[in-house]
């Protein structure tokens, strides 16, 4: 069961994913949002660049895999909300198709592969993929649980799992993106 919360977060992914701002996602949006994600690899990063790039291939083959309008290859906003609740967050989805963009984001934004993320190595995430910035110092104090001043691997997923899966409105994932009140 969907949470009015969960509603709020899926329609922003929503949002974000179609790119060109026509009410539709299709294979098109999500080939530029897998354009913005590998971008910020370093250029011969081929290894996550491709997770990044499959991840986003996998989730758009789970949106079309259970669309219901079979003839159209395009998705709604009701429909993506209905198959990220009904599909995506399932394990073994979640995995392949969110899993790989975070494996892959991780790595490339861990620019001295210390295994962790620093303020800085975070916060180019916020410039590149065009999420407002102004919130990036509150979003990493908190999403860096143990206050060590570094965003680890576990604390990543953490953030992302509670992202898509939590309906708790304090969970501090919730602000991987930025904050709650400025999702339209
Ligand atoms: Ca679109
Ligand atoms: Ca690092
Ligand atoms: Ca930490």
């Amino acid at each position: 069961m969907t949470t009015d919360l969960q509603v709020k977060k899926f329609s922003y992914v929503f949002k974000w994913f179609d790119q060109n701002g026509d009410g539709w996602i299709t294979q098109d949006d999500i080939e530029k949002m897998a354009k913005l994600f590998t971008a910020l690899a370093d250029e011969a990063d081929q290894k996550n660049k491709s997770a990044m790039s499959q991840g986003f291939m996998n989730w758009w083959n789970l949106l079309l895999e259970a669309r219901e309008d079979k003839a159209s290859e395009k998705i709604g906003k009701q429909e993506f909300i209905r198959i990220m609740d009904a599909v995506v967050i399932a394990p073994k989805n979640f995995e392949i198709a969110v899993g790989n963009i975070v494996e892959g984001l991780l790595g490339a934004l861990d620019r001295d592969g210390n295994g962790s993320l620093s303020k800085e190595e975070y916060v180019r995430m916020y410039d590149e993929l065009g999420i407002p910035p102004t919130t990036s110092t509150e979003a990493f104090r908190r999403l860096d649980r143990d206050s060590d001043g570094e965003i680890s691997r576990a604390e990543f997923h953490q953030a992302l799992f509670e992202y898509y899966l939590s309906a708790d409105p304090n969970a501090p994932g919730n602000w991987l993106l930025g904050p709650m009140d400025v999702l339209k």
